[in-house]
């Protein structure tokens, strides 16, 4: 679902402070998703809220975990985590279909990512999903450039259907859009992007929120982002109730 002009300039202009902050001085969790040879440069980093202050302002005071709550038809919205997706000009590396909640440690369908670019992003560099497929089933999580199965055991979900070579079987959607423009979408659907072409840089924002019914599912591996720590302290099935996940919109109904 796609918000156009939901939030202000001068929320935008917060985030791409809060953004061009992380490029310069990454995380430990940061992560290159482009190869050495790409004429671009793909960098991801995650949960910085903590230390990025541009990042916990934007999350606390802006309407985005109202938005999320509402979405998600919960009483509460809970932070997730944040997530730093920049694309420089020329990238070419695409990000592969996928789902997010298998490389995750949750159960539960009252779930909302909101994509946040604070670039113009033209059709063929912005999101795109497969409508409905948030109602399942869950899908093999695989790495981004090897393929690897790293999360669930190989042979314990579903690959995907071949999407690429088949697209006009499937109900794809997606917008260019501009910044202010927010995308929102399940941690179930089936979603990709392109690479950048032109001069054009690409900085988007993520943010993740958990709602009522999500319960924390501790796995037996590394999941993406990891929790170090996490699972001494919430047992399975527990509500993600943790300083690292505050509430931060309640519904006034
Ligand atoms: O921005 C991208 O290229 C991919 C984003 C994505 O997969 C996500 O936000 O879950």
């Amino acid at each position: 679902m796609c918000f156009r002009q939901f939030f202000t300039p001068q929320e935008i202009e917060l985030l791409r402070s809060g953004i061009d902050a992380n490029i310069a001085n990454p995380s430990p969790r940061a992560k290159v998703a482009s190869r050495p040879d790409d004429p671009g440069w793909f960098l991801e980093d995650f949960c910085n809220w903590q230390e990025n202050e541009a990042y916990r302002k934007f999350i606390f005071d802006s309407p985005a975990a109202a938005l999320a709550g509402s979405l998600m038809r919960s009483k509460t919205a809970r932070l997730y985590h944040d997530h730093m997706l920049t694309k420089e000009p020329g990238t070419r590396q695409k990000t592969p279909w996928h789902q997010d909640q298998p490389y995750y440690n949750i159960d539960g369908f009252q779930n909302c990512s909101l994509w946040i670019p604070v670039d113009p992003v033209a059709r063929e560099s912005s999101l795109e999903f497969i409508a409905g497929s948030h109602r399942g089933p869950w899908l093999m999580p695989r790495s981004f450039m090897d393929h690897q199965a790293k999360w669930f055991p190989e042979g314990s979900l579903n690959d995907l259907p071949a999407i690429e070579a088949n697209r006009a079987a499937f109900p794809i959607c997606g917008w260019e859009v501009q910044p202010g423009d927010v995308i929102a979408f399940h941690m179930l659907t089936l979603h990709s992007a392109g690479g950048v072409s032109g001069s054009q840089r690409r900085r988007v924002f993520s943010v993740r929120f958990l709602g009522d019914d999500i319960r924390h599912a501790p796995r037996r591996w590394k999941t993406s982002p990891e929790f170090p720590g996490l699972t001494d302290a919430l047992p399975p099935g527990a509500p993600m109730d943790h300083a690292l996940f505050p509430v931060v919109w309640t519904s006034s109904l």
